[in-house]
């Protein structure tokens, strides 16, 4: 009898223990046709690390286990059990592929041409003024909207890839708008014949893209790969893939972001992980660069002063700290940028170095600053996004001229040539805060007037109509809405129902670079 209890615990003990469940099996068998085989996506989102952005992997298991509303995702929770499930949303954490690829071959065999020229309509297809439009991207089930913004009625509605990021960027004559998914799909869309012309998957993970202010090229920021991607503007070619390596030591950096400089015929651009500012020349005829020394790509060499001239002549202003989030004045010659640490250096980029710190707290959310003059003072406001304040910068000495105190941290900042106010979020504070929008007197320095579109729910994001005359304003919800503001009574002139209008984008005030808006 011993011996058969004996035999029986053995037998236990060389059983195999119940088998883990393999994730890259089941994403194989799940996933991989929509998502792509190596996650870098296909008809869904890539799902590599980078690609999340805020989820979780709990968070993801949940998505997985329930899908998302408003898209193509199911929920896989009657054919999964908990533990696949949690395998799988491990699975898609797994750092990307080593040997993942994405350079100029792979960007120009996924670019498709969807309008040629002689395809495209030789006025616009709808009654509106056409600068006058807003573009209202609606991250709630992936649209944009084309707003005509003096009868306050949509002219159209179109998909686009999930995710977009950052704000549409217009030709000079506004005629088309250039689009860039967190995936790294840039799409060309003409304004004026309502229809996409062409589209390109320029990176993994993207970050935000700048138009030449000559319309020639497109600048494609990346962080995966670690890149910067200029095409045609024309027909989104691969112009030139820069891939993203510090002068010394070769190391490599995501690249944060990249801005159009219209006075220095350049993009300036914002390196994450290493100390440098690029600027990259789009000017046929550039100079040889005189400061700093430049790394010649085709080259494959770096080569000393004087050495980089023509399009794309690439200078580097080397930085204490990476700054990877910033602003400029008005001319450009002078650029605001955030480091960690809450420090904030502003950088002059005629003589390609830092000139003068502010001391600002927290962290100043510099991509939304705005600048205005008052009293002969050319004043520049940031919102920050750990700390309820609006700073103000006098720009003649960098110093801070005021704190404006506001209900909680913010993420935008809008005003107009036209308009005494500018308009704030308090989108990152606590439930309290996040309803509402501050109107600050630009006279004053003061929050004259609080706003709640929709008591209960977020409100962000403001933009004014090309006179100046309206603002509209985000009830940032799935069910949400643009709400019309008069931009002098402050009162409500109508609200459209949105899904959750993340941005809009006045194209006059864009090509004419409006003191009050982003660009
Ligand atoms: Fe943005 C613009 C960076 C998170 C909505 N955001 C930008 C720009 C940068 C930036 C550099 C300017 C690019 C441009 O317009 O050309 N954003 C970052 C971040 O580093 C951050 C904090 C983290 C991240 O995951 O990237 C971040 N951004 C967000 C969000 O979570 C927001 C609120 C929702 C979303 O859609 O992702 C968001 N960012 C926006 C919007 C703009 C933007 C709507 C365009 C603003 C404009 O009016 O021009």
């Amino acid at each position: 009898m011993r011996w058969r209890w004996l035999s029986l615990l053995a037998l236990l003990l060389a059983a195999p223990a119940a088998a883990q469940p393999d994730g890259a099996a089941l994403y194989a068998q799940h996933c991989a046709a929509c998502h792509g085989g190596e996650r870098l996506g296909g008809m869904g989102p890539a799902l590599l690390p980078e690609n999340m952005g805020r989820l979780r992997p709990a968070q993801a298991a949940t998505v997985i286990a329930q899908g998302r509303a408003a898209t193509r995702m199911p929920g896989f929770a009657d054919q999964l059990s908990p533990p696949e499930i949690e395998a799988l949303a491990a699975h898609i954490f797994r750092p990307a592929p080593a040997n993942l690829r994405w350079d100029a071959a792979e960007i120009e065999a996924s670019r498709q041409v969807l309008a040629p020229p002689e395809r495209l309509p030789a006025r616009p297809v709808f009654d509106a003024d056409p600068l006058n439009l807003f573009l209202v991207v609606e991250t709630g089930d992936h649209h944009v909207t084309v707003l005509d913004g003096d009868r306050f009625a949509p002219i159209h509605r179109f998909p686009t890839r999930p995710a977009l990021h950052g704000g549409p960027k217009f030709s000079p004559d506004g005629r088309f708008t250039y689009l860039m998914s967190r995936d790294g799909w840039v799409t060309k869309y003409d304004i004026h014949g309502l229809q996409p012309v062409a589209e390109v998957r320029v990176g993994i993970n993207s970050r935000n893209l700048a138009l030449s202010s000559d319309g020639r090229f497109v600048a494609v920021a990346n962080y995966l790969p670690r890149s910067l991607v200029l095409l045609d503007a024309g027909d989104l070619s691969v112009k030139r893939v820069i891939p993203a390596v510090a002068l010394r030591g070769g190391a490599t950096s995501r690249v944060s972001a990249v801005y159009d400089a219209r006075p220095r015929r350049s993009f300036v651009v914002a390196m994450k992980d290493i100390p440098e500012i690029w600027e990259v020349s789009y000017d046929d005829n550039a100079p040889p660069v005189f400061t700093g020394l430049v790394h010649n790509y085709e080259k494959g060499m770096v080569e000393g002063l004087a050495a980089s001239q023509g399009l794309f002549a690439l200078r580097r202003i080397a930085v204490e700290e990476p700054l990877d989030d910033f602003m400029f004045d008005p001319a450009y010659r002078h650029l605001l940028g955030s480091a960690r640490e809450g420090k904030t250096v502003v950088v002059n980029l005629t003589v390609g170095r830092p000139v003068a710190e502010v001391p600002l707290e927290g962290l100043p959310h510099l991509g939304s600053g705005i600048t205005w003059t008052q009293d002969g003072r050319r004043l520049l406001a940031t919102p920050n996004l750990r700390r309820p304040e609006v700073s103000v910068i006098d720009m003649a000495d960098w110093k801070v001229a005021a704190r404006i105190p506001t209900d909680g941290p913010g993420f935008f900042l809008r005003s107009h040539e036209r308009t005494p106010y500018a308009w704030t979020d308090s989108m990152m504070g606590g439930p309290g805060a996040r309803d509402t929008i501050q109107v600050i007197d630009k006279r004053s320095l003061e929050v004259v007037r609080r706003l709640r579109p929709a008591p209960g729910r977020t409100a962000a994001h403001v933009e004014f109509t090309r006179d100046g005359r309206y603002a509209l304003v985000s009830v940032w919800e799935d069910d949400g809405a643009v709400v019309v503001y008069d931009a002098e009574s402050l009162a409500e002139v109508t609200r459209l129902p949105m899904r959750k209008p993340s941005g809009k984008y006045n194209v006059f005030n864009k090509i004419t670079l409006s003191e009050g808006t982003s660009h």
